[in-house]
């Protein structure tokens, strides 16, 4: 059984949600000013279709270095490289550009996620303290804090309560193995004729915190690292959303379901009809 991690105070959780969105928007504008025209894969990883550019890795690069200087003994987890241990007991969970596929084509929804957990970085079991998602292309830029509430660009949000699963609008995404599509096409055609509409916009941070502010009504995929997730998830739930997996289990890479809690549950109820 873990033992609940002894959490910071508010304070000190006001303090990291402030580093947080000053370390998305300083890497923010560094994708904004050298996005090339023409974006190189500099890698595949888990896939052929799994890209992963010169800039994913300068930008993580960039934020180990600063939070390796503002924060040293915390621990670091990221998507391109290798996971630091630390002594406090926080974990930060980077993401350096989420929808890497839209920043390769320039398709606008790419974004960089900053978050700092206590106790394992793992998604079924860590508190989620404080998190900021910035959205490099339009500057916008989403945070929470546990217990503090959500913000874009320092306006309170809250998710929208549309009236149905009907004349919901769902945003979703799709894994980067084509068999793991294939099972996901067959879960859509089950969810899509219930509801309003589906959005497949690419970044699941970005979607998470349009769920946040009421521009998407829910959002669920499988397959989600807890880097794509660990911001917008914390900036959704603060924003009033409920966020879970199905059967009672959290937010995993198994399923993450996320949105106003009487639409949610119907969703969730959805999927697991499906056997999502
Ligand atoms: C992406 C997620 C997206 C998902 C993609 C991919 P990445 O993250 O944000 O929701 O559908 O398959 O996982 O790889 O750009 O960091």
């Amino acid at each position: 059984m873990s033992i609940a991690p002894a959490l910071p105070s508010a304070s000190e959780i006001t303090d990291l949600r402030a580093l947080a969105r000053a370390l998305a928007v300083e890497a923010g504008a560094v994708v904004r000013g050298g996005r090339p025209d023409r974006v190189e894969v500099a890698a595949t990883k888990s896939t052929d279709v799994d890209p992963v550019t010169a800039m994913d890795r300068s930008v993580e690069e960039l934020l180990r270095r600063r939070i390796a200087d503002r924060r040293p003994d915390d621990a670091i987890l990221g998507e391109e490289g290798d996971d630091v241990a630390g002594t406090s007991g926080l974990t930060w969970v980077l993401d350096p550009i989420d929808g890497t596929v839209n920043y390769l084509y320039g398709v606008a929804s790419y974004a960089i996620s900053v978050a700092v957990v206590a106790g394992d970085p793992d998604p079924a079991v860590w508190t989620p303290l404080a998190g900021a998602v910035h959205s490099v292309v339009d500057g916008a830029t989403w945070t929470g804090a546990r217990g503090q509430g959500a913000e874009r660009d320092g306006t309170p949000v809250q998710v929208r309560r549309p009236d149905s699963l009907a004349t919901s609008l769902v945003g979703t995404g799709f894994g980067y193995q084509a068999a793991q599509r294939a099972e996901q096409a067959r879960v859509l055609t089950h969810v899509l004729p219930q509801v309003r509409d589906i959005r497949r916009l690419g970044s699941a941070a970005v979607d998470l915190c349009l769920v946040a502010e009421g521009r998407l009504d829910l959002y669920y995929e499988r397959g989600l690292n807890p880097w794509d997730m660990a911001a917008g998830g914390l900036i959704a739930a603060e924003a009033g959303a409920a966020v879970s997996g199905l059967h009672g289990d959290p937010a995993t890479r198994r399923m993450t379901a996320v949105g106003t809690p009487a639409r949610q549950a119907e969703l969730v109820a959805l999927l697991e009809e499906a056997g999502a």
